[in-house]
């Protein structure tokens, strides 16, 4: 060791010992004992991101700067397939994913994201704070990984399409849609004798753009925040699904850091969760009219045939053998009977 070196080091142990009593205090708080990263796949503007801005300036508040959340929106890490790996091997520490392309991992997870199994928010916060949620949560801690309680809203899905608006059911057939990584959207699509192609979300503007597909689905939200109006004509309000984010951690950094940080930390993502929750909804139902100014044509289908089609293909006997009774039954017991 050189003698600066261990000069060095004996004055930062001398300031270390003042510090106790009191000296150099305020540079010492300026440092964060734990910078975590928090990884997602949606715009800035997207009230998730809105949300989560504000949700990290009060956790770092409120643990004198001890805890710092840098948040990562919009694929900056990479597309969700690779956010998923990096939440497992610790690459990031927190990322939100949809639990129906975390069911590539915790095939339970989207259970939630049946074909027409929700009919408004209020069931579908009864079921995800419930007893469905809780199912959901236990499974994914098995697969070990840390989920927070509360999950975040996506929102209903809708139909946008360069090609051709949705009217019934028949008009899905072999349109050329993009979805989600996820084997119940695939399926999902295919039962409606679709021509599904599952694509990252990072990837989805492009594919629309150079029309890889014809189609897309997704909530008011993404595709205003998203700009994929810029892309698409058609705007069907098809609203076949319910889709939520799940706040994912990574077990041994969360382990790693002490109770009553974690407490904070977990206090203000689900607070998070639940304004993210009321901004989507409201965002949602002014949007229709914004879009339709910036090019988009709406329309309201009847959302029976869809739904008799998804039964007579067999979707639903489908994935309740897949899901089992019991976790079948938890969702019924939300959503009344579906098969
Ligand atoms: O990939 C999508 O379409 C998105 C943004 O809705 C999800 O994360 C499921």
């Amino acid at each position: 060791m050189s003698f600066s070196r261990r000069t060095l080091l004996k004055a930062s142990a001398a300031s270390a010992v003042l510090g106790g009593i009191g000296a150099p205090l305020v540079a010492r708080a300026q440092t964060a004992e734990f910078t975590y990263k928090y990884a997602n796949n949606l715009p800035d503007g997207h009230p998730l991101n809105v949300r989560a801005k504000e949700m990290a300036a009060a956790i770092k508040a409120e643990t004198n700067g001890r805890f710092d959340l840098q948040i990562f929106p919009n694929n900056q890490l990479g597309s969700d397939t690779d956010m998923l790996s990096q939440i497992r091997s610790g690459g990031v520490e927190f990322f939100t994913l949809s639990g129906l392309i975390l069911a590539t991992l915790v095939p339970a997870a989207s259970i939630s994201g049946i074909g027409f199994a929700f009919p408004d928010y209020d069931t579908v916060w009864k079921a995800m704070d419930g007893g469905l949620g809780a199912h959901i949560r236990g499974e994914i801690t098995k697969a070990n990984l840390v989920v927070m309680e509360k999950i975040w809203d996506n929102g209903f899905r809708q139909t946008t399409s360069s090609t051709k608006p949705i009217n019934g059911p028949e008009d899905f057939k072999g349109f050329k849609i993009r979805v989600p990584v996820s084997p119940l959207w695939t399926s999902m699509f295919k039962a409606f004798d679709a021509a599904p192609a599952s694509i990252n979300f990072s990837e989805v503007y492009s594919a629309l753009q150079t029309k890889i597909v014809e189609g897309q689905e997704n909530p008011l939200a993404i595709i205003s925040t998203a700009k994929l109006y810029e892309v698409q004509k058609f705007c069907s309000l098809t609203n076949h699904m319910w889709d939520g984010f799940w706040f994912l951690a990574n077990r041994r950094a969360w382990e790693k850091v002490p109770e009553d940080v974690r407490t904070i930390v977990a206090k203000n993502i689900n607070a998070a969760a639940v304004k993210e929750r009321e901004d989507v909804a409201k965002l949602n139902a002014g949007l229709q009219q914004e879009l339709a100014g910036k090019g988009l044509a709406f329309n309201q289908p009847n959302v029976t045939p869809f739904r008799d089609k998804l039964r007579s293909a067999g979707f639903y006997a489908e994935w309740k053998g897949k899901y089992g009774d019991q976790a079948w039954e938890l969702l019924e017991k939300s959503v009344g009977k579906l098969s």
